[in-house]
């Protein structure tokens, strides 16, 4: 049982294997690499990692389409080097959590292999299998009319048995059959085989689409110029999904001390989330709510054109840091992630004026909010989206690239396709995966090798690691203080209670907050400044507190009046 809650001072730092360093020259990061940095990962502050998938797979959704569970992507490294970094990572102090992806496998997998072997297969109902439909001029048709999340039709037809298959992400990414309960027991025990390993936890993939609507109906026409249509309304957050949670927690979470954090695509309103991180619903320690990453997404799409504006941020921050103590939930404090666009270059900016300061107001925003910290490796030295001048041959992710392909396949051949290509520069998961800048030498010091898997940003003589050592003015280093100010004053921040500032009072471009230690004896002033001009924030109330942290020199409080840079963030406090 859950003894501690070391969970919630957690600071996780999202490590993407693939990108994060090689260590034997062959294009690709590795379980070694990672090794090798772990006293960097400690020094930064982190007492936690997240490793994306590191499974055996076929690679065709970058491990989220795992092909064994209990294997090691052999280019990745093997078992025992996972068992090497788990241990160099306990003799630190840091904690370790996996990605834990069952909603479905690789079609590689072992298990559908022999699922789509024959109708009547052992494992044939651990995936979800269907008869076609036909339509008017009798032609084979997929039992509804769900869109895949990648694109396409969401079922993938397989000759051999004359049956479709379910397949929300990708063709070669089957859905399991939650209900099969055969299929469950053999996942607990994939999980069990880990966390015997000495892992601490698990964030889990898609985890709020293991319950599917028993009946698969049709989904409601709301995109009638699409094929396909959205169908979350009956394959998210299912009728059985809270079955299943309670289920894995009392059968494999409750027997170890782990952590839980699992991933909510879609489900965004307050009391479905309750229901998810509720402590006497005794399911997840967190979730991660989808509405953070998708602030600049469009009503129908996440490459629709959707100008960023402080309000969300503010509002989304406000729901959850107020929601959360109503029911003892717990908040996953994070920006970013492999899945889109870093928030320095989405929700703040990377022009080169602008940078650095605005690189520390996401680590003062981040580092002052209540919660589990997650941040994506990069983010402490202000890594930033792919340099603007890339065409779309740079883009690999599947996601980005299937959208593209859509689009132009409607407008056909030659056509203008500039609109989308700042979508893809903004959003693209691409930009989240690009290998972590070490220092200045070729390939940013991410490998030796003649041919990184993916490109290295353009800037990275500029934006490194080596570069921001020792320097005391660096986002690295004000990463450093900020988690180390977190570590020291965690009644006020970690377990603190959160009260926002009237925007009639603060104005549209400033976000401020109070955090208040739960005695009410301390209490922090916390203004970002979120424009590229210089605001004035009105002290009045606040006179004479000191400052806690600010990278500028520049600010004043106790006359009047605050004055704040561009971009700047600040924190005073009043002990
Ligand atoms: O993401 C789940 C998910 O819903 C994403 O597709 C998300 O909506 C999208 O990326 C936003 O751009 C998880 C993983 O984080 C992602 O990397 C995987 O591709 C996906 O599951 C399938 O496993």
């Amino acid at each position: 049982t859950q003894s501690t809650e070391w969970w919630k001072e957690a600071i996780v730092y999202q490590i993407y294997p693939a990108s994060f360093l090689d260590s034997n020259s062959d294009g690709l990061g590795d379980l070694q690499g990672i090794i090798s940095k772990l006293d960097y990962i400690k020094s930064v502050g982190a007492n936690a990692v997240w490793l994306s998938p590191i499974f055996k797979s076929p690679q065709k959704d970058m491990g989220y389409d795992v092909a064994d569970y209990r294997e090691i992507h052999q280019p990745y490294g093997s078992i025992q080097d996972a068992e090497v970094l788990i241990q160099g990572c306990h003799e630190r102090g840091i904690k370790v959590l996996f990605d834990l992806v069952v909603n479905h496998t690789s079609d590689q997998h072992p298990w559908f292999q022999e699922s789509r072997s024959s109708r009547t297969s052992r494992t044939r109902d651990w995936y979800i299998w269907r008869n076609p439909k036909t339509d008017i001029n009798g032609a084979r048709k997929p039992p509804n009319n769900w869109a895949s999340i990648f694109g396409g039709s969401a079922w993938t037809w397989d000759e051999a048995t004359g049956q479709y298959y379910l397949s929300l992400f990708l063709p070669s990414q089957p859905d399991l059959n939650w209900p099969n309960e055969d299929m469950r027991r053999a996942t607990y025990s994939d999980m069990e085989f880990w966390l015997d390993r000495g892992v601490d936890g698990f964030r889990i993939d898609s985890m709020n689409l293991m319950s599917k609507h028993p009946d698969l109906p049709d989904a409601p026409i709301t995109r009638p110029d699409l094929e396909f249509q959205p169908g979350d309304l009956y394959f998210a957050s299912g009728p059985r999904m809270h079955e299943y949670i309670k289920e894995m927690r009392t059968k494999v979470f409750d027997k170890y001390d782990c952590m839980t954090v699992g991933e909510l695509g879609f489900t965004k309103d307050e009391s479905s989330v309750s229901e998810y991180v509720a402590r006497d619903r005794q399911e997840l320690n967190m979730v991660f709510t989808g509405d953070i990453v998708d602030m600049d997404f469009g009503p129908d799409g996440k490459y629709q054109r959707n100008d960023f504006r402080v309000s969300r941020l503010r509002d989304i921050t406000t729901r959850w840091q107020s929601a959360m103590p109503k029911f003892d939930g717990w908040n996953a404090v994070y920006l970013d992630n492999h899945d889109s666009g870093r928030s320095l270059s989405r929700y703040a900016s990377d022009l080169p004026q602008h940078r650095d300061t605005a690189a520390k107001l996401l680590a003062t925003y981040m580092g002052s909010l209540s919660g589990t910290l997650f941040l994506l490796q990069g983010q402490e030295i202000g890594m930033a989206n792919a340099s603007r001048d890339w065409g779309v041959e740079s883009y690999i992710d599947v996601e980005g690239r299937n959208y593209y392909d859509s689009v132009l396949k409607q407008r056909g051949d030659g056509a203008d396709m500039q609109d989308v290509l700042r979508e893809l520069r903004l959003k693209s998961r691409d930009n989240g995966r690009l290998p972590m800048q070490w220092n200045g030498e070729e390939n940013a010091g991410f490998t030796r090798g003649p041919k990184p898997w993916m490109r290295v940003n353009d800037d990275f003589k500029e934006w490194n690691v080596e570069k921001q050592e020792g320097r005391g003015d660096s986002v690295l280093a004000y990463w450093r203080e900020v988690l180390m100010m977190r570590k020291k004053e965690k009644d006020v921040f970690t377990y603190g209670r959160y009260n926002m500032l009237d925007v009639a009072r603060t104005g549209e471009h400033i976000f401020a907050y109070t955090m208040a230690s739960v005695d009410g004896a301390k209490t922090a002033l916390v203004i970002l400044n979120f424009s590229d001009m210089e605001q004035i924030f009105d002290d009045a109330g606040y006179e004479g507190w000191t400052k806690l942290l600010g990278a500028n020199a520049t600010t004043k409080v106790g006359s009047s009046a605050v004055k704040l840079i561009p971009y700047e963030g600040v924190i005073f406090c009043n002990w």
